[in-house]
């Protein structure tokens, strides 16, 4: 029953109750009351599947009932890696109500990750399609449960093949389910991009989860009418927090799962479901402003265009309106917890050119320079918080801790940002070595840790540039020992690599050598700040 605990200091966890900002609710709580109070109102829209509240309750609860049925105990951690389809839902609701812990994956993830997650979190199951945009999901879950003698079963939504069962068969009595859990208990393990190593587990609770989605959907204007489409991955923190499908599910709302991004696939469904508010990350808004120019769209019932996930620029944010019809909002957030709106009041100018103010007033901020002083309003430093609903450590990962967090519990984001005296802020870069590509957070380490592993390789700087299309991309920088591999040859061996795609670099450059200094080593964080500068001087003059 290892049930892992989130803990803020007494002091605050009361303070947070005594505000109303915790309440007590749980996940299984807030599915089976919207279930109860609104049967037949619409949930879930996916293609021709339309469940109601009372059928995703059904199916969460046979579902869940089915995991207990397999031996699977209560606090028990569950990978999910699903796209976008309806089967996310009764599976992470499933196993909310078994009591159980989800842990979730991205479709582009592949082995190296996954078993990474599977393993770190001690997971008893995965639960997964059989392909995912043409990937054999189920086979991969296969293989990874060959080598982790916890990871018991495979469970497919849709046809299983031999050695895993299918969703449809895990059913059991509800009546078996338990009662609901703490809500200070942890909730599910959400992953965060990083800037070190492989993805890190965030634990979240109900209590903290459930204030940052109800918070949400009241300040993006959530109630029973409005119609969410989920565009973006559902397992993005983005999606499903920002107010995204918990949020509203929270509100009695309806969520549309939008089967690709494409400005024609995602116009037509908004249309057709008559779309009230969606998100997006900032290359894929471009794409739909830029099919906007061209035809504009009619889809007078999206009132509001998320973006978020990775900067924005006023000169793409400024053509929202006019070319969409609808209002921006811009949302700076991170599943380790702050998220930041720009509010629907807002003058134009604070949205086009900030990205929004924290969800909370007891949301600590500090914006603090190099040496730890605090800096004024107006100029960039480093960005650290902590609240009501952000994380005070990660799981299972006292290295990160002691990097990641302080002693008084502020996290450090690694964002660099200007607070403006409204308590706007306005995203300027990272201060350390990750790469924002489309929203996709990639870690510098990690990168260069994968590239070592190739025989020809003596050493690897991985950097972040600037990318017309991506917002930014990595450029990696190779040292070549015995022999001269090609940048095809190295992607080409980190495609056997079996890690998301996302993270193989296009862009590969070879070096005779690093720069050092008389002591002979040099710190990484100078070196990829020298090779990306020598990379923008480069492109500049060309
Ligand atoms: P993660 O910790 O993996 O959830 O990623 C969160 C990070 O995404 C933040 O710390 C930012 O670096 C980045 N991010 C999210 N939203 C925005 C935004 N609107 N503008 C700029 N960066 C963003
Ligand atoms: O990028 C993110 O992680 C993110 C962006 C917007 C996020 O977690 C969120 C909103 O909640």
């Amino acid at each position: 029953m290892n049930i892992p605990k989130q803990t803020w200091p007494q002091e605050l966890a009361d303070r947070y109750r005594k505000l109303g900002y915790w309440r007590g609710e749980t996940f299984p709580q807030l599915l089976r009351e919207r279930a109860s109070a609104h049967p037949d109102r619409i949930a879930i829209v996916a293609g021709d599947a339309r469940w109601t509240y009372g059928e995703f309750n059904e199916r969460a609860r046979r579902f869940g009932a089915g995991l207990l049925a397999l031996g699977l105990a209560p606090g028990d951690r569950v990978l999910v890696q699903i796209g976008n389809v309806p089967e996310f839902f009764s599976a992470v609701f499933g196993i909310f109500v078994a009591g159980m812990i989800p842990v979730y994956a991205l479709p582009a993830h592949r082995r190296t990750e996954v078993a990474h997650l599977a393993d770190k979190a001690d997971v008893r199951a995965i639960v997964t399609e059989p392909r995912i945009e043409r990937f054999d999901h189920a086979s991969m879950a296969l293989s990874i449960k060959s080598d982790l003698p916890n990871l018991s079963h495979v469970i497919i939504a849709g046809a299983a093949p031999d050695g895993a069962l299918s969703m449809d068969d895990v059913t059991g009595d509800p009546a078996t389910l338990p009662t609901d859990p703490d809500p200070q208990s942890v909730a599910f393990l959400q992953i965060s991009g990083g800037s070190t190593g492989l993805p890190k587990l965030i634990p979240r609770t109900h209590d903290d989860y459930i204030y940052s989605i109800r918070e949400s959907s009241r300040i993006c204007g959530l109630n029973g009418d409005s119609i969410f489409m989920a565009t973006l991955p559902l397992a993005h923190n983005f999606t499903m927090s920002s107010p995204g499908t918990f949020g509203a599910f929270y509100a009695r709302a309806r969520v549309v799962l939008c089967p690709a991004p494409m400005p024609d696939v995602a116009f037509r469904l908004i249309r057709d479901e008559g779309v009230t508010i969606t998100g997006l990350v900032p290359p894929l808004a471009l794409l739909w402003l830029q099919a906007a120019e061209k035809t504009r769209p009619a889809i007078p019932t999206l009132k509001i265009l998320q973006v978020g996930g990775a900067k924005f620029l006023p000169e793409s944010a400024r053509k929202v309106a006019p070319l969409l019809g609808c209002r921006l909002q811009q949302v700076f957030g991170m599943a380790e917890g702050l998220v930041n709106y720009t509010r629907p009041d807002d003058p134009d100018e604070i949205v086009v050119n900030s990205q929004g103010r924290p969800i909370s007033a007891d949301d600590d901020v500090l914006i603090l320079d190099d040496e730890g002083h605090p800096v004024d309003d107006g100029q960039p430093g480093n960005l650290l918080t902590r609240g009501p609903y952000t994380i005070r450590a990660y799981y299972r990962d006292p290295t990160a801790n002691a990097r990641s967090f302080t002693d008084d519990g502020y996290y450090k984001t690694g964002d660099v940002v200007i607070r403006l005296p409204s308590g706007h802020l306005v995203v300027q870069g990272r201060a350390n070595d990750q790469i924002n590509r489309s929203g996709e957070k990639i870690s510098a380490e990690e990168i260069e840790d994968l590239i070592l592993r190739h025989p020809a390789v003596f050493d690897a700087v991985v950097v972040s540039i600037p990318d017309a299309h991506l917002g930014e991309r990595a450029c990696a920088f190779i040292q070549p020992k015995n022999g001269a591999p090609s940048a095809a040859d190295i992607r080409k061996f980190m495609r056997g690599l079996d890690i998301a795609a996302f993270k193989i670099p296009y862009d590969i450059r070879f070096v005779e050598a690093f720069e050092t200094t008389a002591v002979g080593k040099i710190s990484r964080r100078h070196l990829r700040t020298t090779l990306r500068s020598s990379v923008l001087e480069q492109e500049q003059t060309q």
